[in-house]
């Protein structure tokens, strides 16, 4: 067996099928040829997908890991508009934005992951956020400095789904670590919406359960997927089977100092969150 993922210095370089995805070195030859095919790819569809981005031996490495950790996951129930918007109550019950959808999640939050891990170091890697810079030709890109949102880990157990949704982020970075046995599936929307106008033809057929005009991939453990989630609606189908899906969640923004507020930190994260907040505010109060 090939345990080559431990020795490199880039935790990424080791983890990663650098012959099939040549992202070492995206300046000449082979890496500058892939780059440029994603970088078309992006512009053309809003998304990229990367079917065996991860090596085999360094899957099972992340698959254990991220089970392992489930121990610690918080069980969420996560009730929200498509559009994680305030619920407004001025427009019809049926309309998108007053519509509510509820999904239950066992989710780790970026804290919650230590900096030994395999997947935090994944993360923390400089190529790959480099990579996710260039195919998205952004000048600059950084890692999302909020504490609890940066990189998450989400378990989706069977009988569960992922409700349609827009991310907050204009680009989504996931990488699947473990396949439902059956459903499970991410669909998709490509860009079925712009800063300025909605599709909402196809967006209300997507809310109706009509899955006819959504994208979906055959996504094996071990696939990174980047796709543009703050424009394309987007959502997992319900898993079946007995295995939990789990997928690792990574955020980027253009600006190095993107927090959320603790408002928006407790809704999405819950109790947990909640007390860390609470006891910071109450030691500052204190000293
Ligand atoms: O699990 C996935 O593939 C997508 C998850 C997702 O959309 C999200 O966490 O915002
Ligand atoms: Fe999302």
């Amino acid at each position: 067996m090939d345990n080559s993922f431990t020795t490199h210095g880039d935790m990424a370089l080791n983890l990663v099928d650098l012959e099939k995805y040549p992202i070492e070195n995206l300046e000449f030859g082979d890496g500058a040829k892939f780059l440029k095919d994603c970088q078309q790819k992006m512009d053309e569809n809003g998304w990229c997908n990367f079917d065996g981005f991860i090596k085999p031996n360094a899957l099972n490495a992340l698959e254990d890991e991220a089970t392992a950790l489930q121990s610690i996951a918080e069980t969420l129930t996560i009730k929200r508009n498509i559009y994680q918007g305030k619920v407004d109550t001025s427009v019809p019950k049926d309309d998108p934005r007053r519509r509510e959808y509820i999904h239950v999640a066992s989710q780790l939050a970026d804290d919650q992951i230590s900096e030994s891990t395999l997947i935090k170091q994944l993360y923390k890697s400089e190529k790959l956020t480099d990579f996710i810079r260039r195919v998205q030709r952004k000048s600059a890109l950084y890692r999302c400095a909020d504490e609890f949102q940066a990189l998450n880990i989400v378990a989706l157990h069977p009988g569960s789904w992922h409700a349609w949704h827009y991310d907050t982020t204009e680009c989504t970075v996931t990488l699947l670590l473990k396949a439902a046995e059956k459903g499970g599936e991410f669909a998709f929307l490509p860009n079925s919406r712009t800063d300025e106008t909605e599709d909402r033809e196809t967006v209300d057929q997507l809310l109706a359960g009509d899955m006819s005009k959504a994208k979906t991939f055959s996504r094996g453990a071990g696939t990174f997927t980047l796709f543009r989630g703050g424009y394309s609606l987007h959502g997992v189908t319900q898993v079946e089977g007995t295995n939990p899906r789990i997928t690792s969640i990574m955020t980027y923004s253009e600006d190095p100092n993107t927090i959320l507020s603790d408002e928006v930190n407790v809704r999405i994260y819950g109790k947990r969150v909640e007390k860390i907040l609470a006891a910071r505010k109450l030691a500052r109060t204190i000293t």
